[in-house]
């Protein structure tokens, strides 16, 4: 096979991408070691920018994000048997966050890529870039017996965190930043009406919790846990009563439980790898970094990756300009930083650390006390929360 880009990886990144330069004129190839079903039964984020939504709508891909995602103007902060909103809209002059699943976005982009008979290739065994410093780089892959060879122009390592892109860059050119924090997040999906029309993210001397949904049908809750939890400690009935402890008396009091229809443990890790490209082979989304879920930014880091390397790759090929390219790690390192910043400091601000001090304690509270006193962090906080400019 021969085509214009090669793409490692069909999650949100690679697909996106795909789609957006084949709008464009430019030929891709998706390869996705996974099947399409096995990537679509993934829970993961939800809470999408407002810039990567109109990446979603350039994409011809946002229909039924328009129509059933929920537009979310604040959300709260509950602590001390209280909740303080913050008014995202007020704060940041109009702009919100939408409310949609990773799940459903990443279905509606396999059906944009359908639609234009864009070439996913699902199941791809033992995928491999080859020759990334050259200027004809290509990617190989096993399905059953066949060995397949595609020659690209560009290759782009969309491929997650465990992907094989990254681990093809000679170590010797690449540094990896790393913190790995002592708890993980025990999310469960339920079929129940949400607690609370808005998202909670509580703190709470238990341990952080964080109520959030998919629709007014669907909850999406999570608790921290120590790492060494399994799912199978937690049955049902100890993640409710466990949840419903960490948050206010009246959210507790209005919770509505049921049998849960997704189960599982995240550990949370701050992670990236500097620079973003090797040769010609360029990397986008959770293959160059992943954040602690706290602060929603790890979809929303991908997307502006994406955004970035489609404006760079539609110069090169449109206008021969490669300054984009060149660009690329630079300018989507910057913006990838503060977003592990704003994560991490979401973290620290909410969680509880096992081998925190009193002096620690007392800093969290501080801030906490401090941010619902002073308009200027909490319109800090909601800039960086709806997504700072790409
Ligand atoms: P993805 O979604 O991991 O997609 C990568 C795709 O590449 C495929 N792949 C390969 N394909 C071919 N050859 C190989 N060698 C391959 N290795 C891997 C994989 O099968 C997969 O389909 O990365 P992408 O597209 O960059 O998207 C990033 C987002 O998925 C990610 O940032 C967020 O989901 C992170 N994240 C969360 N973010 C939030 O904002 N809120 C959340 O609640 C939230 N929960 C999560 C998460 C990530 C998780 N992971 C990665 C374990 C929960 C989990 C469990
Ligand atoms: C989610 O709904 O899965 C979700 C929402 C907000 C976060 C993390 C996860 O910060």
């Amino acid at each position: 096979m021969k085509t214009q880009v090669g793409i490692i990886g069909g999650g949100p990144s690679g697909l996106l991408l795909s789609q957006l330069l084949h709008l464009q004129g430019i030929e891709t190839v998706v390869l996705e070691r996974h099947s399409r079903e096995y990537v679509l039964a993934r829970i993961r984020a939800g809470v999408l920018e407002h810039g990567f939504a109109a990446l979603m709508r350039e994409a011809q891909a946002a229909e039924r994000m328009d129509r059933e995602g929920e537009i979310h103007d604040g959300f709260f902060i509950a602590h001390d048997g209280i909740k303080d909103r913050v008014d995202l809209k007020g704060l940041t002059g109009g702009n919100s966050v939408v409310i949609y699943g990773q799940t459903e976005l990443t279905r509606d982009l396999y059906d944009g890529r359908d639609k234009l008979g864009g070439i996913v290739v699902h199941n791809a065994e033992d995928v491999k870039p080859h020759d990334l410093e050259s200027s004809r780089p290509y990617l190989t892959y096993r399905k059953g017996d066949e060995l397949v060879r595609v020659d690209c122009d560009y290759l782009i390592g969309c491929d997650g965190f465990h992907g094989v892109s990254r681990k093809s860059i000679p170590k010797d050119k690449i540094t990896e930043f790393d913190r790995v924090y002592p708890f993980g997040w025990l999310g469960v999906l339920s079929r129940t009406k949400p607690v609370s029309p808005e998202l909670i993210y509580a703190t709470h001397e238990r341990g952080f919790a964080l109520c959030s949904l998919r629709s007014q049908v669907l909850s999406r809750y999570y608790i921290q846990v120590p790492l060494k939890d399994s799912v199978q400690e937690w049955p049902d009935d100890r993640f409710w009563e466990e949840l419903k402890r960490r948050l206010p008396p009246d959210v507790a009091a209005a919770m509505i439980t049921g049998a849960s229809i997704e189960k599982s443990i995240a550990p949370l890790r701050s992670f990236v790898a500097e620079p973003m490209r090797f040769g010609n082979l360029f990397l986008a989304g959770d293959a160059a970094h992943i954040v602690p879920p706290t602060g929603a930014r790890g979809l929303n880091s991908a997307a502006s990756d994406i955004f970035y390397l489609y404006h760079a790759l539609v110069d090169h090929y449109k206008k021969k300009d490669d300054r984009g390219l060149d660009g690329y790690s630079q300018k989507a390192l910057a913006r990838v930083w503060k977003g592990q910043r704003f994560s991490w400091w979401m973290t620290m601000l909410l969680h509880r650390f096992p081998d925190s001090s009193t002096f620690d304690r007392r800093l969290q509270e501080t801030e906490l006390a401090y941010l619902f006193s002073s308009q200027k962090a909490l319109a800090s906080l909601a800039e960086n929360y709806v997504g700072l400019p790409f």
